[in-house]
């Protein structure tokens, strides 16, 4: 028996006996987290952008970056990508270029704010040539997703308004329903879109998608091919979001996360880095509607992170680890007593059983779904004992 079994088992001698920890690990083995793009590339504030020593300088050296997140995790195989960021001449190159690492093209994310046109709007906006052009974007982006052989099309919208009386509210919902259901027309079977919400910046007046609520009745509205994409950091202060998780999910509407995670604003900070019991609660409520066999799930498990002074690739580790954790801890949860508890009316009870979970140490699971990953069991220690920063430092300086 090696070492990581025998902590293994030990581990197991500790879980409540109606925990059943072999189809926890099932479930982990089978665990996704897509990771983006533009997190392994030098980003910034609007402050300042850092000049990081062997930052990509092209996505085919992201995907080279991202595969070694999944070398040393596992369970990280695909990648999203940000259009025009990873604009390329040849998609099938980009597809088999991935395919070669062991990779996949994610989320293609649509870039519908880095253009003066659409100070005013892309969808919304007032003039009928700029939301042409916007549409053109997307028309572009479902083409990469057909050549790339990507699933999502992911749609954040920056539209909004700065000032009181700058634009008519209900022509500019008339403007993105419009916008939106052309979009939805493009996509093709086996395609989705994912609506991302965020309640302020850029603009700091109104933004056209601000909350769940609306970007769920948009997709309600549009049909099944389109689901509401929750990113950790686009909420007020104070939100519950497991709460708003739990209603996505019993409406169908879940599509995806933007995981990150948020102090003050849409820090873009890593997973967990600052409440991990809120990562824990939002997978309490995933991994109780995927033990509800009335619920069919198809939730897309993605990264949108900044890492502005951190080195990208160990904080991506970082946080697909932190994911992976926070999973693991929500899978051991002891369902029985959490019910038995909540139709007792037992809130210290229900509350502790949660707390528990939340508390236990998973690492001797975590180590021996490694193994069986024929992964490393401390991910973020072995790349950096790897020697892959220094080489790549050293071969995009030349
Ligand atoms: C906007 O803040 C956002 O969360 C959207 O997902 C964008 O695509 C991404 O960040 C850009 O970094
Ligand atoms: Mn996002």
């Amino acid at each position: 028996m090696t070492s990581i079994e025998k902590r293994y088992q030990a581990f197991c001698e500790t879980l409540p006996e109606s925990v059943d920890v072999e189809a926890a690990k099932e479930r982990l083995l089978k665990q996704h987290v897509e990771t983006p793009s533009w997190g392994y590339g030098a980003m910034g504030t609007r402050f300042y952008t850092l000049h990081k020593p062997g930052a990509p300088r092209n996505v085919f050296e992201k995907f080279e970056d991202a595969a070694q997140v999944q070398k040393y995790t596992g369970i990280a195989r695909s990648v999203a990508i940000h259009i025009p960021w990873d604009k390329v001449d040849d998609y099938e190159e980009l597809k088999q270029h991935a395919q070669s690492l062991g990779l996949s093209v994610g989320a293609v994310n649509a870039n519908l704010f880095q253009e003066d046109d659409y100070v005013w709007g892309s969808l919304t906006h007032p003039k009928a040539h700029v939301r042409e052009r916007a549409l053109a974007h997307l028309a572009e982006c479902v083409d990469i997703m057909n050549k790339t052989g990507s699933t999502i099309l992911s749609l954040w919208f920056a539209d909004g308004t700065n000032y009181p009386g700058q634009d008519d509210f209900r022509a500019r919902k008339h403007r993105m329903e419009e916008g939106l259901a052309k979009t939805y027309a493009m996509l093709g079977e086996g395609q989705r879109m994912l609506i991302e919400y965020k309640f302020f910046e850029p603009a700091f007046y109104h933004t056209d998608i601000p909350d769940w609520g609306l970007a769920t009745l948009y997709a309600k509205k549009l049909g099944p091919k389109a689901q509401t994409l929750v990113d950790l950091g686009h909420h007020p202060q104070g939100t519950n979001i497991e709460y708003i998780i739990a209603i996505l999910i019993d409406e169908g509407k879940l599509g995806g996360f933007h995981f990150n995670n948020r102090k003050y604003a849409d820090d873009d900070l890593t997973t967990s880095s600052i409440n991990p019991y809120e990562l824990f609660l939002i997978f309490n409520e995933i991994v109780a509607a995927e033990q509800d066999p009335a619920i069919e799930l198809d939730i897309a498990y993605m990264i949108d992170q900044c890492h502005y002074i951190k080195p990208n690739i160990e904080a991506m580790i970082q946080s697909v680890v932190n994911i992976q954790t926070a999973y693991a801890k929500a899978l051991l949860v002891d369902r029985k007593r959490l019910k038995e508890a909540q139709e007792n009316m037992d809130m210290i009870e229900a509350e502790e059983c949660l707390v528990e979970a939340f508390n236990r140490d998973v690492t001797p699971l975590l180590e021996k779904v490694r193994e069986e990953l024929g992964v490393p069991a401390n991910p973020r220690k072995a790349f950096r004992e790897s020697g892959y920063m220094a080489r790549i430092i050293e071969q995009r300086s030349r």
